[in-house]
């Protein structure tokens, strides 16, 4: 079996205000990955710059922070075989208007500034960096899916 890997994945402001939580999470349950930490939360300017933090020198950034601050979001961690690729292959392009359908961007969005959801681009990088930035250790549930055995050969 290839990398079982996790993966930090948020709904944010705009997909909780539209009531999408639950589609987006049932759409990486419906796929196999597994859910081993959860949180409703809502970011302060201090943690959404620090998430954001490659995005600094950008001309979008306090944009960007803004949205990220303006409501509740729904912030996980789904594990899972490569999940970093597959969840952004889910998710679409950054742009929702570039997005295919069938993906979470391309079903739910239209505009580039409310892309509905974000997921980690790389393991060793920001996975791990933003899993840190939301959950302790104690906070990710180590646990077996039933259906594992039916996922996995
Ligand atoms: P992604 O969320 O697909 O990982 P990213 O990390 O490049 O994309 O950018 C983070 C967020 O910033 C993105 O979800 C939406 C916003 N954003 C990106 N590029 C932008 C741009 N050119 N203008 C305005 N907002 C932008
Ligand atoms: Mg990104």
């Amino acid at each position: 079996m290839a990398d079982r890997e996790r993966t930090f994945v948020m709904v944010k402001p705009d997909g909780v205000q539209r009531g999408l939580i639950g589609e987006i999470v049932s759409r990486f349950e419906d796929r196999g990955l597994k859910l081993v930490a959860g949180k409703f939360t809502r970011l302060d300017d201090d943690h959404a710059r620090e998430h954001y933090a490659e995005h600094v020198d950008k001309p979008f950034f306090d944009d960007l922070t803004d949205f990220i601050t303006s409501g509740p979001v729904f912030a996980m961690v789904w594990e899972g075989q490569d999940a970093v690729a597959q969840v952004r292959r889910m998710m679409g392009e950054t742009d929702p208007a570039e997005s295919a359908p069938g993906t979470i961007r391309g079903d739910y969005g239209l505009d580039l500034g409310r892309n509905v959801v974000h997921g980690s681009d790389t393991e060793e990088g920001s996975a791990q960096r933003e899993i840190e930035l939301f959950f302790d250790d104690d906070e990710q549930v180590d646990y077996e899916r039933i259906d594992e055995p039916w996922l996995y050969e």
